[in-house]
């Protein structure tokens, strides 16, 4: 390591002073103009990461769902998962070094972590459509580069596609073609050839309006859409060439505030899905003949993929595992509809992409969803073999199921929640089972549920167990909820501190909206009163 040039280039991205910024579930994240440091590091670090891991790194400049003058930074490990944890803790002191103290934060992380410094490095590097990822995205060269580094940058990507290439990259091709063409081909046949029986039988073209919350996810289906035309056009709305990014609309927004974004037409019972500013989520929504919304989040995606996928698994007959991994942000409704009608086993983790990955990886096909639209389904290598081998050998029915379970592992991105992906997933179930968008959503009712936010001092003073759904500390706090639980049917609340934002999270459901509204506030209140509110005290009525 050339650690005086380290220094001198370090000067031209200097840390601000006092500037302290964490690893968290989604990298970091904060305003743009406060990054150009962390990107520089992120580089450098990019750089340790590959020489350890003797593989190609994968660094992507985006801030998902936030306000356009934000911006973060992620960094992809080698199969295209998240960064294992204890580099994340590696992120965040080199982060957080002062300037002089950046070599030996350097070092350390080396000894550490047993870096192997002569062994060559290779980063690739995508980001998103802000204004200031651009420059960003120079300033992780400058890092790959000032440690000797090797790099492909992309340019503009969406942050799947980023994970796409890095673990084309390290499986060698065998996962596909690391190149922008390569995942739309890749996708595309995969969609194409899954939907073909739904297409020939004469179902009618399908055709799905996307809000692409003026992201990257606007110019990426643009180049994708003629792949698959022939099964499903895709008319975009929100596709950046006037809006603001995130503003008034994306996955984030429509989940949220529970209503259809601005700057799309919808008409009665009309498909419409919105993805998220770096297209790793996606929800489904319409307006019935009404005028009323309909909301088809996270866990409707995962019951509707995973009750196709346990159709097939029943022809298939082959004994291989089935589990769905969900947050306690699931709606109770679809837990109790997948545990109770579709009797497949499901589990609980904490919030975060990485916590669902991990538990979905524990069986032959893990479906994981959280809420928000984020998610996708993993199979296993022997689950992967065994379907690839019916495929070619077994009867016809069989052989049937086995195909399409093969198509479905190419078109599902193994690597992270991707809305391309699993949009083309969901219209392709959609069509093969013959199910409108109504159809769908009429497999189980959502609860009333409410999200409400809490300022407090240190909202670290909150610590919590059994994957977020009881509080421990502080004291009192979840013999509070619980009583405030107890007053209302079918109810349930737990809060959690955020972990991209200065605020407690708040979580409630019951059966009416107006029990829900009323639980909300009074949980809110509780950890005002309990967990050291600040500012004004939480109200009733929103
Ligand atoms: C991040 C996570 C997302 C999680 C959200 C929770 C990743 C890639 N993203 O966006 O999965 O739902 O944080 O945010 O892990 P919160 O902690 O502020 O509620
Ligand atoms: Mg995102």
């Amino acid at each position: 390591m050339d650690l005086d040039a380290v220094t001198k280039q370090s000067v031209l991205h200097a840390k601000p002073d006092g500037l302290i910024l964490q690893y968290g579930t989604a990298g970091f994240r904060t305003k743009a103009e406060h990054l150009d440091h962390v990107m520089f590091r992120m580089g450098l670090l990019a750089v340790l990461r590959s020489k350890q891991t003797k593989s190609t790194i994968g660094v992507m400049v985006t801030a998902s769902h936030n306000p356009e003058e934000d911006n973060g930074v992620k960094l992809v490990d080698p199969l295209g998962e998240m960064l294992a944890a204890s580099w994340e803790e590696h992120a965040t002191c080199l982060a957080n070094a002062e300037e002089q103290h950046l070599p030996s934060v350097l070092v350390d992380i080396s000894e550490k972590a047993a870096v192997d410094l002569h062994q060559d490095a290779f980063v690739v590097i995508g980001r998103d459509t802000r204004p200031s990822s651009e420059k960003l995205a120079q300033s992780v060269i400058d890092g790959v580069t000032v440690l000797g580094g090797q790099f492909h940058d992309y340019g503009l990507l969406t942050t799947p596609q980023l994970h796409y290439m890095v673990f084309c990259r390290n499986s060698k091709g065998q996962y596909g073609k690391a190149t922008v063409e390569g995942y739309y081909q890749k996708l595309s046949s995969a969609f194409v050839e899954l939907t073909k029986q739904a297409f020939c039988t004469g179902d009618d073209h399908r055709t799905l309006k996307v809000d692409c919350a003026n992201g990257i996810g606007a110019l990426k289906l643009a180049e994708m859409k003629h792949y698959f035309s022939q099964g499903l056009s895709v008319q975009l709305f929100n596709d950046g060439t006037k809006g603001k990014l995130n503003h008034l609309c994306g996955a984030d927004f429509v989940k949220s505030h529970q209503k259809p974004p601005q700057g799309i037409e919808m008409k009665a019972n009309e498909s419409c899905c919105s993805f998220d500013g770096d297209a790793d989520r996606i929800v489904y929504y319409y307006h019935d003949a009404d005028g009323q919304f309909h909301l088809i989040d996270g866990d409707k995606i995962a019951t509707l993929i995973s009750s196709f996928l346990k159709e097939l698994l029943v022809e298939i007959g082959d004994g291989l595992s089935l589990g769905v991994v969900q947050t306690a942000y699931a709606n109770g409704s679809s837990t109790r509809y997948l545990e109770e009608v579709m009797k497949v086993p499901v589990y609980c983790t904490k919030t975060g992409v990485k916590h669902l990955h991990h538990k979905a990886q524990e069986f032959d096909i893990g479906v994981y969803f959280e809420a928000n639209g984020h998610g996708t389904v993993l199979f296993s290598k022997a689950a992967e073999t065994k379907i690839k081998q019916l495929a070619k050998e077994s009867e016809d029915e069989k052989r049937k199921a086995a195909k399409m379970l093969e198509n479905i592992i190419d078109l599902f991105n193994q690597t992270i929640g991707d809305a391309i992906s699993d949009m083309l997933v969901i219209e392709a179930i959609l069509a093969l089972k013959g199910l409108t968008v109504q159809q769908w959503d009429a497999l189980y009712t959502d609860l009333p549920n409410r999200q409400l936010k809490v300022k407090v001092a240190d909202r670290q003073v909150i610590s919590t167990t059994d994957a977020e759904r009881q509080v421990v500390t502080p004291p009192g706090l979840q013999d509070a909820i619980n009583d405030l639980v107890k007053k209302y049917r079918l109810s349930r609340a737990f809060v959690r501190p955020s972990g991209t934002e200065d605020i407690v999270r708040v979580y409630a459901e019951a059966d009416s909206q107006e029990n829900t509204d009323s639980l909300a506030y009074e949980v809110s209140l509780a950890v005002f009163q309990l967990a050291g509110g600040i500012g004004e005290r939480p109200q009733r009525g929103f």
